[in-house]
């Protein structure tokens, strides 16, 4: 049966390429696009960014109602504050992979606690962009694995 998996992101990360590139590197969120779709294998992907709350709330409510797989979600700076993402994940049912481009531990003590790593199944940061092909890779071997 062919799986779905949401790949979400939010504020800020559609500069990916230009923003920080010390920090977040130069590759561009069209090209994180392109390298999870190559991981993806069979299965489909909904990739999404937002600089929006509510349409990140939105879209993980949308991923619940189409009973998706998995999401991958970075929510970028709603990470450390946002209970409305995190209430949303809480209604989701598949596995939850939080990705950070950075080593959020490794940063500024306002990046160092996250609302989503309490709900998700893995936690992946500091790999860089190659972080959104792996969490693909990581979510199909997991959900392979039942
Ligand atoms: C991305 C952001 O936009 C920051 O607000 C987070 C995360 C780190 C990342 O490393 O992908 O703190």
């Amino acid at each position: 049966m062919p799986r779905t998996i949401h790949v979400l992101n939010g504020p800020n990360l559609n500069r990916l390429g230009k923003r920080e590139p010390e920090i977040y590197g130069r590759t561009t969120l069209a090209e994180v696009e392109a390298m999870c779709r190559a991981a993806a294998g069979e299965d489909a992907i909904v990739f999404r960014q937002t600089n929006w709350e509510g349409q990140l709330v939105e879209w993980i409510h949308a991923a619940t109602d189409e009973e998706a797989a998995g999401i991958v979600i970075n929510p970028a700076g709603l990470t450390f504050g946002s209970i409305p993402v995190l209430d949303a994940l809480k209604m989701f049912r598949g596995v939850i992979i939080e990705l950070h481009i950075s080593n959020i531990h490794r940063r500024e003590p306002i990046y160092h606690r996250s609302l989503v790593s309490g709900v998700a199944t893995a936690v992946i940061a500091g790999l860089g962009a190659r972080g959104y092909p792996t969490a693909v890779r990581a979510m199909r071997e997991m959900l392979e694995a039942g």
